[in-house]
């Protein structure tokens, strides 16, 4: 999951040197232009226009990145419970968000798969402790429905095993500790 992203943020560095470069060009050829035919006022109008423009750009993807950066950081997911089931969302690109999720152990769990990510990879999710293999299609939300009896770590992953996440199932009382601790977190 980690490698993908990288590679993803790699692609959009060189996409920004690409917009630099394809935005740095025509001013060069207009700056000769301009030179030969001697107006001294065009000379330094042009690029300076330029230079705006490739600064907007570069500033508008060192945001990007920023946000990008947030964004990536693998969150734990809390169910919340709703008739008795507890439901997560679960959004599928270039991996799970949030890949780690915790439930509480003896009651039934929904998983919301929303997958955005077209490719081929995450096209399948399997949840092995409960015999569940289900197709997620692309742009649709999927639900998965299991009852983690025992407290414990259930492991899900894409069907060629290559991103994985887990629910964690944890006892009632420590759901109400976390709770407890979360709200104290809050308060100081
Ligand atoms: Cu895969």
């Amino acid at each position: 999951m980690r490698r993908y992203r990288k590679f993803t943020l790699s692609s959009l560095a060189a996409l920004g040197l690409l917009i630099a470069m394809a935005t740095t060009s025509p001013a060069q050829t207009t700056h000769e232009a301009a030179a030969e035919s001697g107006s001294g006022f065009r000379r330094i109008e042009q690029p300076l226009w330029t230079k705006a423009l490739v600064t907007t750009a570069g500033l508008g993807l060192i945001g990007l990145e920023l946000w990008w950066f947030l964004l990536s950081q693998s969150k734990t997911g809390k169910a919340k419970t709703q008739n008795g089931v507890q439901e997560v969302t679960v959004t599928v690109d270039g991996g799970y968000e949030p890949s780690q999720i915790v439930v509480q152990a003896g009651l039934p769990v929904r998983l919301n798969f929303h997958r955005l990510d077209p490719s081929s990879c995450l096209e399948e999710v399997r949840f092995p402790d409960f015999r569940i293999a289900k197709a997620l299609p692309v742009n649709q939300t999927t639900a998965i429905e299991f009852t983690p009896s025992e407290p414990g770590r259930y492991e899900f992953a894409c069907g060629m095993n290559m991103f994985r996440g887990t629910v964690e199932a944890v006892e009632a009382s420590l759901i109400d500790q976390s709770a407890d601790l979360a709200t104290a977190a809050k308060s100081t």
